[in-house]
């Protein structure tokens, strides 16, 4: 496998007009023929014909009628083509059945499906396969399946064939294919302008009571999307397929979305709040590619960012506005923490905007996806809502139709607002999580406060420019009045001071407020200042944020020193536990500890080898400390936030929920689990189901309820996801390695679902203390299946290894046994290029 770099692309010899398929189903042989109207580019000098193919059985080609013999490799093909227009056709064979990768065309449960995005399409037919090759397509389908569905809008149907056409020019990662057995959830909408939109959802016959909800948040999506961003809908129909077999979330092929079951399915029977917030958020996400990803597309994979962090942001700031915007901010600062500092930090670092590759689905990372969605959001913040708005207007207007990069999004801010952007395009360009130190002054009524940046080397780029960094900066006085409403400090040296004059005591100040840029905010400051600001600030992210650094600090303490809990956080904790003019869904992040993984990164900042037996044991100890101290507040908590009434998955009530069964877990701690056996037995909604059994199995008096659960629901292959990674999620660290075996023996454990796969091994990887056994069995338990799926799901595999890139965090030994297993995988024979690249990164 071979890296290619962004500075070698090139224009397409050849671009296209139009497509023409024909798809004649069968399982083990769907014969494709294509009629391809190519042009040479005047853009390019070159006039070498070559079109992208894998795994595809050449029958026949010809050009402009006349049959020709290309030169056939196993990337794709070459052939004389003429200096001119021309008509290509080809015919080829393909194997859906045999087709477990998912990339291309494939077979999930009987029905045909497709993922094209980013090289899949070349596993269907010949074709220049890469994003800057944009064509309409008419498409005709022809199998004994009732429902025969592709891109754009119908235009003629028979007995087992369907035709249909896209009139917007597409890259071919955006094609896409569906046929099966499958019924609708219909319903319709009406855009600003007025044209009716004919919307589906389909499903296989069974799951056909879960798709009112997805439906819902699709036409909030729309109107949403009209009335921020100002874009419509622009086709007679918008069809989204459910499908059991998926390596991604879901897909935004135009006019036909194609979504893993798990991101649209949902009944309060069977889904939790959670899942019903992360469906709607991504029914939205895959909506809103109409206009970023779809109508304005990527140049090449390197520009992935383009869409994807815009498209992140915009669905991030449509879940703000339909959901709660404190709890929405702090919810994503916590995954980004959790997984995309996580990468920066370590082998895997790479720019928003990476410069090379082997295998570009390694690159659908947090990286490109969350921090490209900040660096959006802080572009955002420095220019200003209204120019955002107007800069977005012209991206519309400028580029609709194109196959653009970083730079033209770029151009359009400064034309729009004046401002030079060649800094802030380090953002793109440096990987790595930059470090803002700062300290402070009082004299003379002025205060000041003094940041220093640092970002560490990170692979291949060793050292590192200053970057544009929005500091939201608001201040307090020390009886919690704010002197300083929220001001945004444009830091762009590697030292740089700012003063506010007029003050006439020192503040306390609240710094990197909504956590305005994605650093490592270093601030010398004592533990009754962090519970001061738990208790006052009035920026709620700070506000959690303080009693995260408190926790943070009390943690290391207890880890490294075998400190006490710290009264004082026990305390501040309390105090926003009980107060009941609080957001519920707010005061339970509150309530929630740094993850495990996130203490360990902070202890290897900190010059410490983190222990993951020492971290398990000081989260127990500390919640057991929450629990006692809360003794008297948590059943009046836990009842008084009980929602009765008929489910609803909505914000209000979900926030009730997830307060009270916060509560219901550090109860568990002192009541041994009745309250949790009481809810089990008395749940009708999965989230109610599924928080006291996890207490239950995490306290172990599980094992009936373990059953019970599976009994109840062994028809669900969702829920029967869930009860897998539940049980290895909720297990001593002592037990999580044999848990985790002993479920992949399991009649119902299928590797070949990558559902099923994740909830078993991504449920491992994330149990810290469970996964990294001093002894290693969870390294090799991890290892061994990756070997096994390599040849299966290459694509899956590759993603899971990446449990394995903070391997150089850890003490000798357990550095030792994680890169023995990282090299037995690397010497797997004809391991696939998709691991190769990771596992070959990790261990650099
Ligand atoms: N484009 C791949 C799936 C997504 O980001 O929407
Ligand atoms: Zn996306």
């Amino acid at each position: 496998s071979q890296k290619i770099y962004l500075k070698d692309y090139t224009p397409p010899a050849y671009l296209v007009d139009t497509v023409h398929l024909t798809f004649k189903l069968s399982p083990n042989a769907t014969r494709v023929n294509s009629k391809i109207r190519f042009r040479p580019n005047p853009d390019s000098d070159s006039r070498d014909f070559f079109v992208h193919g894998e795994h595809l059985t050449l029958i026949r080609a010809a050009i402009d009628g006349q049959e020709c013999s290309p030169v056939v490799t196993d990337k794709g093909l070459t052939a004389q083509a003429p200096d001119a227009p021309f008509t290509w056709e080809a015919e080829v064979e393909i194997n859906p059945q045999d087709n477990t990768a998912l990339e291309g065309l494939y077979m999930s449960n009987g029905m045909y499906c497709t993922q094209c995005e980013a090289e899949g399409f070349r596993r269907i037919t010949y074709y220049p396969d890469r994003p800057d090759v944009m064509a309409t397509f008419t498409v005709r389908i022809e199998g004994d399946l009732p429902v025969l569905l592709s891109n754009g809008n119908p235009t003629a149907s028979g007995d087992g064939w369907a035709e249909w056409h896209d009139p917007w020019p597409k890259p071919s990662y955006l094609f896409a294919l569906v046929a099966g057995d499958l019924r609708n959830h219909p319903d319709s909408f009406t855009t600003k302008s007025g044209r009716k939109v004919d919307l589906n959802i389909w499903v296989r016959p069974d799951d056909i009571d879960k798709c009112a909800f997805g439906m819902e948040a699709l036409k909030k999506s729309m109107k949403w999307d009209e009335d921020v961003y100002g874009r419509e809908y622009d086709l007679d129909l918008f069809n989204i397929v459910a499908v059991d077999d998926f390596n991604m979330g879901a897909m935004e092929n135009k006019g036909l979305n194609i979504f893993n079951s798990s991101c649209v399915l949902a009944s309060p029977e069977t889904a939790t709040d959670a899942n019903f917030e992360r469906i709607e958020a991504i029914i939205a996400h895959e909506y809103f590619h109409n206009w970023t990803g779809n109508r304005i597309t990527c140049r090449d994979w390197f520009q992935l960012c383009l869409k994807e962090g815009l498209t992140v942001y915009r669905d991030s700031q449509f879940t703000s506005d339909v959901r709660s915007r404190a709890v929405k901010r702090i919810s994503d600062v916590d995954g980004l923490r959790a997984v995309q500092f996580r990468e920066d930090n370590g082998p895997l670092a790479h720019p928003v905007r990476p410069d090379s590759f082997v295998e570009i689905n390694n690159f659908y990372t947090a990286t490109v996806y969350e921090k490209g969605a900040e660096v959006v959001g802080m572009l955002k913040r420095l220019v200003g809502d209204d120019a955002y708005a107007q800069a977005l207007d012209l991206y519309f207007e400028r580029h609709d139709g194109q196959a653009v990069t970083i730079e033209d999004w770029l151009k359009v801010f400064e034309d729009t607002t004046g401002r030079d952007l060649g800094q802030f395009m380090r953002w793109y360009s440096q990987a790595g999580t930059p470090r803002l130190t700062v300290t402070d002054d009082f004299k003379d009524s002025t205060y000041t406060l003094n940041f220093k940046q640092y970002t560490p080397p990170t692979p291949g780029q060793d050292v590192k420019q200053p970057q544009v960094i929005p500091i939201a900066v608001g201040l307090l006085t020390p009886n919690g009045d704010e002197v300083q409403e929220t001001v945004v400090l444009e830091m762009t040296k590697p030292e740089q001071s700012f003063e506010f004059k007029g003050l006439s005591s020192r503040p306390v100040p609240s710094i990197l407020r909504e956590f305005s840029a994605p650093v490592i905010l270093e601030q010398d400051t004592d533990n009754e200042t962090r519970a001061f600001l738990m208790a006052h600030d009035t920026d709620p992210f700070n506000r959690r944020e303080s009693g995260n650094a408190l926790a943070r600090d009390v943690l290391r303490r207890m880890i490294t020193d075998g400190a006490a809990p710290d009264p004082m956080y026990l305390e501040a904790k309390a105090k926003i536990l009980t107060d009941e003019a609080l957001d519920p869904a707010f005061r339970a992040l509150v309530m929630s500890l740094p993850t495990q993984e996130e203490l360990a990164q902070m202890l290897f900042d900190t010059g410490h080898t983190p222990d993951p037996e020492a971290i398990f044991n000081a989260t127990q100890t500390l919640a057991q400390a929450s629990a006692e101290r809360l003794k008297q507040d948590l059943p009046r908590i836990y009842a008084a936030h009980q929602v009765k009434g008929p489910y609803s998955p909505d914000a209000g009530p979900a926030g009730h929920r997830v307060l009270a069964n916060s509560a219901l877990w550090l109860l568990s701690r002192l009541d041994g689990c009745k309250q949790a056996q009481a809810q089990y037995d008395a749940a009708d909604n999965m989230t109610q189901q599924i928080s006291a059994l996890g207490c239950l199995q995490y306290f172990d008096h599980g094992a009936d309820a373990t059953q019970a659960f599976y009994d109840q629901w062994r028809h669900d292959r969702l829920v029967i996801d869930k009860w897998f990674a539940m049980q290895v999620s909720n297990t001593r660290p002592d037990q999580t390695v044999a848990t985790a075996q002993a479920l992949t023996e399991h009649a119902d454990f299928d590797m070949k679902n990558p559902n099923r796969f994740r909830a078993v091994f991504g449920a491992l990887a994330w149990h810290h203390a469970g996964f990294h056994q001093a002894d290693g069995a969870g390294y090799r338990l991890l290892a061994d299946w990756l070997i096994k799926l390599d040849p299966v799901n290459p694509q899956t595999t590759a993603r899971m290894s990446t449990a394995f890139q903070s391997w150089r965090r850890y003490d000798e030994g357990r550095q030792a046994l994680m890169r023995a297993e990282l090299e037995r995988i690397m010497s797997t024979p004809d391991l696939s290029g998709d691991t190769g690249e990771m596992v070959g990164r990790i261990l650099e």
